[in-house]
């Protein structure tokens, strides 16, 4: 629970609750369950996810860079995409957030955490630039690691909700090189005014959208899952932070959503998936910063 962590070793801290691993045996084709705060065993690994890093929201920012310290004490820091609200481009390294974010990253590699970065549904225009002044290494997405001996398909999200098809449609349009090119050969001023208006049009465009549609498509979880030959998944993008159970040809397979940060609002949101030692998943959570 909140409170139990160690300032000196906060991913890796007391006994179990065991709490993890009993609640799965369940034969629904999808069942939900809290995941454990506790580790047995020291991190290896952690997994974040939209975070929507940007100068106006500070408190957030702030969140993330005490997380970045906290960090050091783990070998591994998976980025599951949307760290920033958006990226025009690696031009754009030089603005001061961008640059204090990036010396934090580069200072944790520097501290001998590896870093891998899956892109976002915001930020997939980051680039070798960017990867080298953070210290961060670029994944495909998906991606399959494996961790403690545990094979893990790691994804932002976005891919996967089939079920907006208006969505899909952009995105395989804004992933194309073309666009990219295009995009990117415009001046950095004139991309940032053309992300405002999209993030703009890209909140009107949710607004007539259910819930559903805009979750993952049980399908092409299920896609994923038998392509990447793993039981065990991480992604984001949704902000649903859950752990989802589903016994997919006779085998357990495990989903775990990331949670999305706000530390602007009154209820702050955040907190990281850890992995341990011996394999299991846990969650560490949000240390909110002090109101200054
Ligand atoms: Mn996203």
């Amino acid at each position: 629970m909140p409170g139990a962590q160690a300032d000196a070793a906060p991913f890796a801290s007391a006994a179990s609750t065991a709490a993890a691993s009993t609640a799965a045996a369940s034969t629904a084709a999808v069942s939900t369950a809290a995941v454990s705060t506790a580790a047995a065993a020291p991190a290896l690994a952690l997994f974040i996810s939209d975070i929507h890093l940007q100068a106006d929201a500070p408190r957030t920012a702030q969140a993330f860079f005490d997380f970045l310290r906290q960090a050091r004490a783990v070998p591994q820091l998976y980025l599951l995409g949307d760290l920033f609200e958006y990226w025009a481009g690696d031009d754009d390294l030089d603005a001061p957030f961008n640059a204090g974010v990036v010396a934090a990253l580069r200072a944790l590699h520097d501290a001998g955490v590896a870093i891998f970065w899956i892109a976002g549904n915001r930020d997939f225009l980051i680039g070798e630039r960017f990867a080298e002044a953070a210290g961060v290494t670029l994944l495909a997405d998906p991606s399959i690691v494996t961790i403690a001996g545990r094979p893990i398909v790691l994804a932002h999200g976005d891919l996967q909700c089939t079920d907006d098809v208006e969505y899909q449609a952009f995105r395989t349009r804004v992933r194309s090189a073309a666009w990219q090119q295009d995009f990117l050969a415009q001046p950095l001023a004139q991309r940032l005014a053309l992300i405002g208006s999209m993030r703009e049009g890209s909140r009107l465009a949710q607004r007539g959208k259910t819930v559903a549609i805009m979750d993952v498509n049980a399908q092409a979880i299920e896609a994923l899952f038998l392509q990447s030959g793993t039981q065990l998944m991480i992604h984001g993008h949704t902000h649903r932070p859950a752990r989802h159970v589903q016994v997919i040809d006779g085998i357990r397979h495990e989903r775990h959503v990331l949670p999305d940060w706000d530390c602007e609002t009154a209820v702050p949101r955040g907190g990281a998936l850890a992995i341990d030692a011996a394999g299991a998943l846990y969650q560490v959570p949000l240390a909110v910063p002090a109101r200054t």
